[in-house]
């Protein structure tokens, strides 16, 4: 028998989402334990004992009572996801072209780019920064990315990964608008990208998850 699986994080995508999907797509049911935030700020607050081992969120729990297996860091879990899904490839250099990508999205798009101007406090600095990475440095990496893609329209080895599933959360919350100064015209633009998009939000797991989940959250291109 299969263990039951949770996933703790917040109600909106984060570094969550693409664990949430590949879990969908591969038809493996999954409890969606979203953390309201005053039930965080209890926590941090140390109202509450912090239920995660590494202090933050998300975190999985496989199984349930004293057996229960809890496991952080959403990148390890998204592999995991993807192991039982289908969408981490077996073989070791497909694998190398999934995780390639996987930090490329990660690591040099959003920690180093989106999510490091969030932290400038300065406002005309943000901006400034904003405008660079708007008319600058995310088309081009966009413009890498979709370079990758062949006639099958995935990012990696011709197949659906997760690699996909963090390009299309990326591409939602950019253009979610709440990032004051970047725009989804770099996405629009990129014709593979703006496809891309639109072919993962068709997939029927996905788009039967954003009814459900993200209702007039999740954009259009
Ligand atoms: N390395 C961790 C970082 C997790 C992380 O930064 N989580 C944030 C939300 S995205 C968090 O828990 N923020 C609330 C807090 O730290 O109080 C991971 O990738 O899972």
């Amino acid at each position: 028998m299969t263990q039951p699986l949770t996933i703790t994080y917040f109600g909106f995508l984060g570094p969550t989402e693409p664990s949430r999907l590949a879990l969908c797509i591969g038809k493996i049911p999954f409890i969606d334990d979203v953390m309201e935030f005053p039930t965080w700020k209890a926590i941090k607050a140390g109202e509450k004992p912090n239920p995660s081992y590494w202090g933050q969120l998300p975190y999985m729990t496989i199984g349930e009572g004293d057996s229960a297996v809890q496991v952080g860091q959403s990148d390890a879990i998204l592999r995991y996801c993807g192991k039982l899904a289908g969408l981490q490839p077996e073989d070791p250099m497909e694998a190398l072209k999934v995780d390639e990508m996987v930090q490329f999205l990660n690591q040099d798009v959003r920690d180093r780019g989106l999510a490091r101007s969030m932290s400038i406090k300065d406002d005309e600095e943000k901006m400034a920064q904003r405008k660079k990475l708007n008319d600058e440095l995310l088309p081009a990496q966009f413009e890498k990315i979709s370079s990758r893609m062949d006639s099958s329209g995935f990012l990696c080895n011709g197949k659906l990964s997760i690699a996909d599933l963090i390009l299309y959360t990326t591409c939602s919350w950019i253009g979610m608008g709440t990032l004051d100064g970047i725009t989804a015209d770099f996405i629009k633009a990129n014709e593979k990208i703006a496809a891309h998009y639109k072919k993962i939000g068709d997939i029927p797991e996905v788009a039967e998850w954003n009814a459900k989940k993200r209702v007039g959250k999740v954009p259009a291109f």
